[in-house]
């Protein structure tokens, strides 16, 4: 009765709900007695990853270098949810291709971004607009949508509960669960 480990990428603007989603889900998870482990901007970009900021290329190390830490836990046999804008395909599909077939489940956070906008939970949207934040994502630096994403989710229509309901089901459905 070994768990099937898998990378949960959850990918969309900041405000969102990336973080907020993944931390339920793993809730849910820890209470399934599964072993996780969520990679985030709290424990990523303030430690390993420090030395980057927020131009193209630094966000491309940024998921590079969180893709390759994903598939050291996954090895390790366990389901790692990832929390970040990751606003680029090519990298999201770098990181599917270092991952088993069927490990990589791609979570698009569709939440509109006028509605992450109107959130602006840290004023970042207001200091973007205002010039004061340079390539900030949706505003001067791009988002590419997934085209095929495993499961597409909507914090402006869904709660919380619905969220993680959804997720929780397509792990059952593809069998890490
Ligand atoms: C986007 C930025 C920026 C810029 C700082 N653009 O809501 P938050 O605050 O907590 O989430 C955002 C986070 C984005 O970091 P990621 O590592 O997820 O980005 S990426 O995957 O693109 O590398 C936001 C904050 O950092 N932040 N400046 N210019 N978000």
């Amino acid at each position: 009765n070994k768990q099937k480990p898998c990378v949960l990428w959850f990918t969309g603007y900041s405000g969102a709900g990336k973080s907020t989603i993944a931390n339920a889900v793993e809730q849910r998870l820890a209470s399934l007695q599964q072993h996780t482990y969520l990679l985030d901007g709290d424990n990523v970009r303030h430690g390993l990853n420090k030395d980057l900021g927020f131009t193209d290329e630094a966000r491309v190390e940024n998921i590079r270098r969180i893709g390759e830490v994903a598939k050291l836990f996954v090895d390790a046999g366990i389901i790692v949810l990832s929390a970040f804008i990751s606003p680029f395909r090519a990298e999201r599909q770098m990181v599917r291709e270092l991952v088993e077939e069927g490990e990589f489940i791609e979570v698009f956070m569709d939440t509109p971004l006028a509605t992450c906008e109107q959130r602006d939970p840290k004023g970042l949207y207001l200091k973007a607009r205002a010039g004061e934040i340079k390539n900030f994502t949706g505003i001067d630096s791009d988002y590419e949508p997934p085209i095929n994403p495993e499961v597409t989710l909507d914090t402006s229509s869904m709660s919380i509960d619905e969220c993680v309901e959804i997720v929780l089901a397509h792990l059952v459905n593809v069998g890490v669960l």
